[in-house]
């Protein structure tokens, strides 16, 4: 079997929360660092366009987005379960809910001029602006826009107080005794927060949220080893993507397997991927390209939250 490889940085929310996925399940992968600003010409070789970060690679299956990978989780190793049975529906709602709106607080409390200057404590000018300029051409093109920070400020006792109101109420985790993807994602917004320190004392209020916090940093990383990015560009060319199952979904726009389409985010970090849809269900979209480095290569993205158009 192909080995995990996890193309992020270290200082990345969805990062973390892939990171912590990975240790939830136990398992061990490869780290490839990718820069945290375009260009990033080896991460784009195997997805053909998408440069958010984290990425997962499994030979020459290129997995986007973190809602994709944790699905891929759990198809890998299914218990303990990321969409826990039962609960689909609720999960995958709740961390969606996560992954924009306290993710989007997160990102506000980080950005106010203070966080910025302890982020880039030590290091030129110039990488500060230039990272500040990545972040806003981020946004071209997207329906989503970035929250001011006062208005994150403002509704963070709203988003804090509920968390320790059920936390102090109910089990350990969010949807009870055991971990789930909800746990994930909200912790990472969170982990962002406590991980500047201009920031982090906007977690000091909540004493419940802080230990949840521990209960979920104990699932750790797993065991990772580093890669470089050209050896896992040489793995996806090395490799045949995963066979796909047959599947008899129709697409509601009309979309068909076998044809040449782009799939883009719609909210922001809309660069799109060209290629040939080979597999679609309600959940995932799988399109073929082939690139000059990487070779023939399949890249999954979720279908909710991307556009699907014909090429
Ligand atoms: N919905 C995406 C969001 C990923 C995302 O927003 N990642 C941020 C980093 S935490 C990003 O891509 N920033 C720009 C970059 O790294 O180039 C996911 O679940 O993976």
């Amino acid at each position: 079997m192909s080995e995990l490889i996890l193309h992020h940085y270290p200082q990345s929310p969805f990062a973390e929360k892939a990171r912590m996925m990975l240790g939830f399940k136990g398992l061990n992968w490869r780290s490839v660092f990718i820069p945290a600003v375009m260009p990033k010409p080896d991460l784009v070789a195997l997805t053909g366009g998408y440069r958010r970060t984290p990425v997962m690679q499994i030979g020459a299956d290129i997995y986007c987005d973190t809602a994709m990978i944790a699905r891929r989780l759990d198809q890998e190793q299914p218990l303990p379960a990321l969409y826990p049975e039962g609960k689909e529906a609720l999960a995958a709602s709740a961390a969606h809910f996560a992954d924009q709106v306290m993710f989007q607080h997160g990102v506000a409390l980080n950005f106010r001029p203070e966080s910025v200057a302890e982020r880039f404590k030590g290091a030129p000018e110039s990488a500060m602006q230039t990272f500040l300029a990545d972040r806003k051409a981020l946004f071209d093109g997207g329906n989503a826009s970035r929250l001011h920070p006062s208005q994150a400020v403002s509704q963070w006792p709203t988003l804090l107080g509920r968390l320790e109101q059920q936390l102090s109420e109910s089990g350990t985790f969010l949807m009870g005794e055991e971990p789930t993807i909800v746990d994930f994602s909200y912790y990472h917004p969170l982990w962002f927060v406590a991980s500047n320190k201009a920031a982090a004392s906007a977690l000091e209020p909540y004493r419940q949220v802080r230990s949840w916090m521990e209960a979920v940093a104990a699932c750790g990383h797993g065991e990772s080893t580093p890669m470089e990015s050209a050896d896992a560009i040489e793995v996806a060319r090395q490799s045949s993507p995963a066979e796909l199952p047959a599947t008899g979904f129709a697409d509601p726009n009309g979309l068909a397997v076998g044809q040449a389409v782009t799939v883009a985010a719609v909210d922001y970090g809309t660069d799109p991927v060209a290629g040939t849809l080979v597999y679609q269900d309600a959940e995932e979209l799988v399109i073929s390209r082939e690139d000059e480095r990487a070779g023939l290569v399949h890249v999954h993205f979720p279908r909710y939250g991307f556009r699907i158009s014909a090429a």
